[in-house]
Formats: structure tokens, sequence, C-alpha cells
């Protein structure tokens, strides 16, 4: 299939968007906005401007460090009783709003993502400094549940009147004993430009207090691998267990959609670590390979073809003749409802062209499932990805380390003196690579993306109502900051973070469900009657009814 974007759409050339838009900016505004604003070329990937502070004044999709830390790489884990240091509304506005699901195997497992733990820090705690009062939410959390590892969360005051809540962690592990592991994070909010700050942040916490605290080889020692950077939104995590179980693949730990802490201190004991939202935990695919000698792959379960792509790679990584035939047999399996679903879909969204701007991932892998759909993205972004989600990893060595990403903890990690164990070795490796299997490597978004499509990084309200205003798309994708004045403009807006209420859409049923979804809301009528009569008509007749 050709890159070139379709020349019956009606889009005649859509470099005028950057025009008309930085012509409305004022001069110095313009100038830095222009750098972020792009035409795609798939074959001589253009360098964007990324993971740069938004401008102040222009209202940006973006959150913060402790969104990023707590809420999104912390908070799907169940047996972690996670409490927010600091004002109250930040515990209350991350709590479950992420759609994160979980299922403890038992009933009487633990599960504390249904509570809300916070030190609800008021004025003299900011005064008096609120280390007591932590230790004390610590002691309270403890007595009530008895959790194997407590984690603490920084909000930006916290980092302004000076606790330490690294101190106040290793004091109270000292305190209560029993063998509880209680750590914390410096993830104010403030502490970065967006969330990936926090994602960092909570990568090297991980590394640090859980990852290798257990040996123990569980169940089988064949195909374990572990799945990084997937997050259980809508139940995703269950349809991709499902699928990995059906072949026989063994999914030691989730990063960390429907986890446990347990699944972390075991994850080292996996043979393949598989990374699905790059920017969110690549961190910690590069520490595990250092430390353990676990190599990673990049790989995007969005889309029925792209599943049974990261299917195939395992079993070609593995290169065991009963997994891959297993893995095809799956395929095979699922394929047949898929097909059905897709044939009935694509009458109605062939030709329809959908706008992407989420996240640091889904804005890339979402296209898979468009292109399944016949739809075209004409442009897309990230709220919060580094050049390197944009033009692939290739670029990481030229991008410049500013004060901002200097403000993060870098750790270092070195091979694990006893338990450093190469999975495979050079020469296998060589072959596979020779075979097309690329480690350590993402090619980014506009590798994918179509020619002319346009790739604006960190979008601003502004922008968003003149790429509507001007392009028209049949959907929208974004957050609930957008949805309603987009579908105000007559545009349906697809959430592609919590998925509206819907999901799962990961995997081959997942698929499905997208298919079903989007030819639901971009493919009625109801958009056309958001005018009121007197906007679409000059002269309104009515008539009293008595
Ligand atoms: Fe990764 Fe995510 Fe995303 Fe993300 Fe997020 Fe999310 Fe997201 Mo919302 S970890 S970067 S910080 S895939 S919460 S599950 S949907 S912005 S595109």
């Amino acid at each position: 299939m050709s890159k070139e974007i379709d020349t019956t759409i009606k889009v005649e050339d859509l470099g005028t968007f950057k025009e008309t838009i930085l012509a409305k900016y004022p001069k110095k505004v313009a100038k830095k906005r222009e750098k972020s604003i792009l035409v795609n070329d798939f074959e001589v990937v253009p360098q964007i401007q990324a993971n740069v502070r938004t401008i102040p004044g222009i209202i940006t999709q973006r959150g913060c460090a402790y969104a990023g830390c707590k809420g999104v790489v912390l908070g799907p884990t169940r047996d972690i009783v996670n409490i927010t240091h600091g004002p109250i509304g930040c515990g209350f506005y991350s709590w479950l709003t992420r759609r994160n699901q979980t299922k403890p195997e038992n009933p009487d497992d633990p599960n504390y993502m249904t509570y809300c733990f916070s030190t609800d820090m008021q004025d003299s705690n900011i005064v008096f400094g609120g280390e007591e009062k932590l230790k004390q939410a610590i002691r309270e959390a403890y007595e009530l549940f008895h959790p194997k590892a407590i984690a603490v969360f920084s909000t930006c005051p916290v980092g302004l009147i000076g606790d330490d809540v690294h101190r106040v962690a290793r004091h109270m592990m000292e305190e209560i004993g029993n063998g509880i592991n209680i750590f914390g994070f410096s993830c104010e909010g403030y502490r970065g430009v967006s969330q990936s700050a926090g994602h960092h942040i909570a990568n090297n916490g991980l590394f640090k207090n859980l990852i290798g605290r257990d040996d123990e080889i569980r169940g089988s020692t064949k195909y374990r691998v572990n799945l990084l950077g997937e997050y259980n939104i809508g139940g995703d995590a269950f349809e991709l267990e499902r699928i990995f179980e059906e072949c026989g693949i063994n999914l030691i730990a989730t990063f960390s959609g429907n986890s446990t802490i347990q699944k972390f201190e075991n994850a080292h004991t996996a043979d393949l670590n598989m990374v699905m939202c790059h920017r969110s935990i690549n961190y910690v695919a590069g520490m595990m390979e250092t430390s353990f000698g676990i190599p990673w792959i990049k790989v995007q379960p969005i889309g029925a073809e792209s599943t049974a792509k990261m299917l195939r790679k395992i079993g070609q990584y593995f290169g065991d003749k009963e997994l891959i035939d297993r893995i095809e047999e799956v395929i095979a399996q699922e394929m047949v409802e898929v097909k059905i679903a897709q044939a009935k879909a694509l009458v109605k969204t062939k030709g329809k062209m959908a706008m992407l701007f989420v996240g640091g991932s889904r804005a890339h892998h979402y296209q898979n499932l468009f292109e399944e759909l016949g739809m075209t993205t004409l442009s897309a972004g990230y709220e919060f990805g580094h050049r390197d989600d944009y033009e692939g990893r290739s670029v990481i060595p030229s991008i410049q380390i500013d004060a901002d990403s200097r403000n993060i903890e870098e750790i270092t990690v070195t091979k694990d003196e006893t338990r450093y164990n190469p999975r495979k070795t050079e020469e296998e490796l060589k072959v596979l690579k020779d075979e097309g299997m690329e480690f350590n490597e993402y090619d980014g978004l506009m590798s994918q993306m179509k020619k002319g499509a346009l790739v604006i990084d960190d979008l601003s309200h502004y922008e968003m109502e003149k790429l509507i205003e001007l392009y028209h798309p049949d959907v929208f994708c974004a957050g609930i900051k957008e949805k309603y004045c987009v579908q105000k403009m007559g545009v349906p807006l697809k959430q592609l973070h919590s998925y509206d209420y819907g999901g799962p859409y990961a995997g081959f049923k997942g698929a499905i469900n997208f298919y079903q979804d989007i030819e639901m809301i971009a493919c009625t009528s109801i958009w056309k009657e958001l005018k009121a009569p007197w906007e679409r008509e000059s002269i309104v007749e009515a008539q009293y009814v008595y």
C-alpha cells in the first residue's frame, strides 16, 4: 500500500495549516511552536521538537510528573498501598480515573486500588512540615491492611517545603519491621515538563526497590516473557493474558496492568522483555538488559495484524517449532471472527479520516486499527513523547539533555554479579537480526505515517480547533479534556486514554470491539444535527401547538 496521502481526500495541502496557525501567534510563540509542527516524510524523517516546556498560557493536553509516576506506572498494581503525600485533590483526581482494571486471583487477595490513600496535607503541614503526618499515615495504613509494601508519592508542595519522603520510608520500614517494603518517589508534579518525567522516576524506583527480589522460578521454564508498558486500561491486559495463555506463552510480569508486587520482584526470571508503551517504560527494559541480560523487543498488540506480528516475533525468538505452530493455530482461529467484524465495519469506515492526539504511544499504535478500518490518519502527535518516539531510537544520541531532563535522577546500572545471564549468545542474536528481528529498537510514529500527514507535538487547544475547522476529520481521538469541545464542533471524539466506557481494544477481541465502536460513532448522521435550525436556515418558521 502506498503511504502517500490518498488524493481523493479533500485536503489540498496540510502544510497550509502550519502557516495559518503560526500567523496568529505572537512572534516568540510562533518561533517556538514552528519546530513542533511538521509535514511528515517517512523516508527522510524530519526532526521534531518534543519533550520541551509548554509555553505558559497555552492550553496543553499534558499532565504532571506525579500523574506519570503514581497514576500511570505504579497505579495499576493492586497490592501496594500507594499513599499520596500532599493535598487531597492530587490523590482524589488520580484515583482510578484512568480505568486501569485488576482481577485478584482469589476473592480474599488484597486489592487496594479501590482505596484512595492520602496524607491530606493542610496549611499547618505546609508551614511546619508534613513528615510526622506521613509517618502517621503509614502506621495507620499498616495497621489496617498489613500490606507487603507501601509506596509514597510526592506532590508539588512536598518538594517545595522539603519533606524527605525517602528518609521517612526508611524510618518506617525499621519501625514496622515484619519484612515490609516501604519506598518513596520524588515525583513532585513540577519535576519535569510532563508526566514523562514521572515515568522515568517510577522506572528507577521499580528497579531499585522491587525488580529482582524474588529468584524463585514459578511455572513452566519455557517461553517466559514480560510485557512492559501495558496498563490494563479497559481490560486490555485481560485480553492479552488470554492470548498468551492460548499460545502457551508464560507471562511472568506485566508492568503494570493487572500486576502484583510479587510479579515485579520475579520479573527478572523471564527470558524476553516486550515493550508495548516505549515512552513510559523503556528505561526498565534497558536496566533489565544491562543487569540481567534479558533482551527486549518493541511490540504493538493494538490492531489484529500487529497482535499476530507480536506473537510471531515471540515464536521466532524462542525458535521452537511446537510454539511456532501453536501460535499460527491461534492466529488462524482468532482471525476468523476478526475478519468478519472488519468486513462489516469497512463498508462504512473505508475512506474516512482520523486524527489522534494522545499521550506518548497510543497516537502511534491506534493508527494500526484505523488502517484496518481503511481509514487515513491525517494528523497525529503525542502530548509528551520524546524525539525517539517520533523519529525512532536511532536519534537518541543526538538528543540534547536540557535542564529539565537533568532534574530527573539517572541511576547507574551494572551487570548483576551473580544473576547476569545473557539469554541468547551473540551468534544467536545475530541470526535473529539477520532474519529481520530488531532488538532494542523502536522506529517511532513518523516512519509509519503517510507522507504529507501533519505531525504535531504537544497540540494546543487552539491548534486543535483549527485542525477541526480546516479539515473536519470523521473522528478525533484525544481525552476527556477535549471530548466535549470537539463534539460541540460536530466531530465525534473517541477517548483513547480511558476508551470512554469501552474496551478492551488490545489483541484480537479488542480489535473487534474497536471496529464496532468506531463504526458506531464515526458513521452516524447525528453529528449533522448539531447545528441549531437558526444556524442552518436564514428564516425559521414554527407553529404553536396548543
Ligand atoms: Fe504509555 Fe499509557 Fe500512553 Fe502513558 Fe498516559 Fe495511558 Fe496515554 Mo493516558 S503509559 S504513554 S502516560 S500508553 S495514561 S495507558 S492513555 S496518556 S498514550
